[in-house]
């Protein structure tokens, strides 16, 4: 077999390259390791930064996300007993962030990719990439993909980064001491929009899928089994962690899913290998506190596509020598975001008092200040894709 880009994983980086692709009449295979149901179910990210909507709407793959999600014009900061809304629309007028499941957002590119003709291999669990430096290709239970280009979109635990000889790699990383406890319950959310609470019990955020399906987070122990976390143990801490201002109640039901994330920040660099090319979480991971893992996805594919039409309308390899370089400024900008969001709004294990008090100004400083406020909106929103370019 033969295409131009081999793509690894069928994750948002990989299925919308592979469309975007498409739309620039380059052609694309898709090897994904797990199976189609599998990867349409898998709960995860729920916020999309407005250039995310853009970008499926200008790509033609927005009419679902248009229909069903929901736009936001603003979150709540919840501790000591006070909510406090950042209004993005008197902060960053005409920008928003809509939720929308990144399932959701997978099953619409895997119907438009099926129904344009493109060729996705579910199942395929022992893809190798080889010769890198010149004449790429993919082996796969028997098969051999020669391509122009790989495009490595096979998450943080894929084979494509691990394939890059050692030494090439700088990695930059840090582990949180806790993790988040995910559930999706049957019930309408509590509040119109995201609280992210901070509270001595620890983090607690309330967001939705749906008008009637809720998504709730909960920090916990970094070594916590879902075992010990039965439905009445779940409800009993979201109440104590979220019941924290007056007249607010928890709206309770049917949990229907639950999920345990580790906490992390890695970044390879650089972003690429001869033709091998990383894209999404097999280059960088955020803590999902500033919800922008999925969005920066969106945003590397985007660079990539330009730089591969850029090669085949010219011959030119100008855009994509600079690709790593051109995604890692709005990729450090979005670590520094979501590991500030982070540490605002958690426990740590190390924290002692004067920790405490400072995380409870600095919180006093972004509700109160329409300064502190914007810099947190226009980070949440997402900034400009050209973020980091030089200015005239
Ligand atoms: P994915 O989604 O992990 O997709 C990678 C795909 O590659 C496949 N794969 C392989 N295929 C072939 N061969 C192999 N050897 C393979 N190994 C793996 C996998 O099966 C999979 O299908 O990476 P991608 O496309 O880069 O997308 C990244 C996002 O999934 C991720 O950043 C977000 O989910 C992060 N995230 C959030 N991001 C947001 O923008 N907003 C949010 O609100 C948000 N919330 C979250 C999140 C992540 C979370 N978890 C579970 C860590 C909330 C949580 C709890
Ligand atoms: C979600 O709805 O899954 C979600 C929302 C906000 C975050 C992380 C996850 O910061």
């Amino acid at each position: 077999m033969r295409t131009q880009v081999g793509i690894v994983g069928a994750g948002p980086a990989g299925l919308l390259l592979s469309h975007l692709l498409h739309l620039r009449g380059i052609d694309s295979v898709v090897l994904e390791a797990r199976s189609r149901e599998y990867v349409e179910q898998r709960v995860r990210a729920g916020v999309l930064e407005q250039g995310t909507v853009d970008v499926l709407n200008e790509a033609g793959v927005g009419a679902r996300m248009s229909a069903e999600g929901l736009p936001h014009h603003g979150i709540e900061l919840r501790y000591g007993g006070a909510g406090h809304r950042i209004p993005f629309e008197r902060l960053v007028p005409g920008r928003a962030i809509t939720v929308y499941g990144q399932q959701e957002v997978v099953k619409d590119l895997i119907a438009r990719r099926l129904a344009d003709g493109g060729k996705i291999l579910f199942d395929v669990p022992d893809v190798v990439p080889h010769s890198l430096e010149a004449d790429p290709y993919l082996t796969f239970q028997g098969e051999r993909l020669d391509c122009d280009v790989i495009a490595g979109c096979d998450g943080f635990h894929g084979v494509c980064r691990p394939s890059i000889p050692d030494g090439v790699l700088s990695i930059f990383q840090r582990d949180y001491p806790f993790a988040w406890l995910g559930i999706l319950a049957q019930v309408p959310p509590s509040a119109e929009e995201l609280i992210y609470s901070r509270g001595d019990r620890g983090f607690a955020l309330h967001s939705m899928r749906s008008p009637e399906i809720s998504r709730f987070y909960l920090q916990v122990p970094p070594d916590a089994s879902l075992d010990d976390w039965p439905d009445e143990r779940i409800w009993a801490e979201l109440r104590a962690r979220l019941e924290t201002v007056p007249g607010f109640a928890l709206t309770e039901g049917p949990i229907i899913s639950r999920d345990l994330s580790a906490m992390r920040s890695f970044v390879a660099e650089p972003m690429r290998y001869g033709r091998l090319y990383l894209a999404g979480d097999a280059a960088h991971i955020v803590p999902p506190t500033g919800a922008k893992g999925l969005n920066l996805a969106v945003a590397d594919v985007r660079v990539l596509t330009e730089a591969l039409a850029g090669l085949y309308a010219t011959g030119s390899t100008e855009l994509l020598d600079a690709y790593s370089a051109t995604c890692l400024k709005r990729v450090w900008r979005a670590q520094h975001f979501s590991w500030w969001m982070t540490t605002l709004l958690h426990t740590f294990d190390t924290d002692d008092p004067y920790g405490r008090r400072l995380q409870t100004s600095h919180l006093d400083y972004v509700t109160s200040s329409e300064a502190a406020a914007t810099t947190l909106a226009e980070n949440y929103v997402g900034l400009p894709f050209d973020f980091g370019a030089p200015r005239d």
